[in-house]
């Protein structure tokens, strides 16, 4: 059986940050109105054909003028909503840390090789907008294995946790237990136009394939390196 993920709307900062801290993700329904999603999903749709029909990802806010990507990392309310839950999961001060921003949209013969790539990420909150969410054949679900780790304390013990994962043996161990449909992995089924907050650094996480000739596309911003001021990271950086 699939462990399917309810998905409940989350109303308020606090309960959003509980949610996170307990579940590993949150969802607020809705956030993005209809016209301006509508635009969105025009802008991934002429940059995939225009592609070729192949998958694309855009990193920053260039080039996505004229839709609600480009000005979604200086947003107000996102920013405060941000801090707000950074605050109430370290008990810190929140930085004023820059959005790293990336666009996906897969789709075309490069949807497989793109998907099914379980990772840590860098950054401690992912927030993801779906974009275009596929609605025949393979949906390209989130799958999270919430808070499976811990914030490290170093950026070496981070990066022995990212071997240990981003290796062809765990790799397969992990999509032979996706198969199963293991109760540890859980689908988030993705709508367009909602948000989507998880703990992208704590848990282990990636995202199901669409058909080739469907497009899912997802929208990220993701804030706050913890080891961002590491000397072994600008070390290994460099190479
Ligand atoms: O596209 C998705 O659903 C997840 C992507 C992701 O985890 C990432 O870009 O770090
Ligand atoms: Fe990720």
């Amino acid at each position: 059986m699939l462990a399917t993920a309810p998905l409940q709307t989350a109303t308020d900062t606090a309960e959003i940050a509980r949610r996170i801290d307990a579940d590993g993700y949150a969802v607020i329904e809705g956030y993005i109105p209809p016209a301006e999603l509508g635009s969105a999903q025009e802008f991934v749709r002429q940059a995939v054909a225009r592609n070729g029909g192949n998958y694309l990802s855009i990193r920053g806010a260039n080039g996505l003028e004229g839709t609600f990507l480009h000005s979604w990392p200086e947003d107000a309310d996102f920013i405060a909503l941000c801090h707000a839950i950074y605050e109430r999961t370290t008990g810190k001060v929140a930085p004023d840390a820059p959005f790293y921003q990336v666009l996906r949209c897969l789709s075309g013969r490069l949807a497989a090789a793109n998907s099914l790539n379980f990772h840590y990420d860098s950054y401690l909150l992912t927030a993801l907008i779906p974009i275009i969410i596929p609605e025949r054949g393979k949906t390209g679900d989130l799958l999270i294995m919430p808070n499976s780790r811990k914030l490290r304390s170093s950026y070496a013990l981070n990066f022995i946790d990212k071997i240990l994962l981003d290796n062809p043996l765990s790799q397969k161990v992990l999509r032979a237990r996706y198969e199963r449909g293991h109760r540890g992995i859980r689908h988030l089924k993705l709508t367009p136009g909602n948000l989507y907050l998880f703990n992208g650094y704590r848990s282990i996480h990636t995202n199901e394939a669409c058909d080739p000739d469907a497009i899912r596309s997802t929208a990220l911003l993701h804030y706050v390196d913890p080891h961002a001021d590491s000397a072994l990271k600008h070390l290994l950086r460099r190479q």
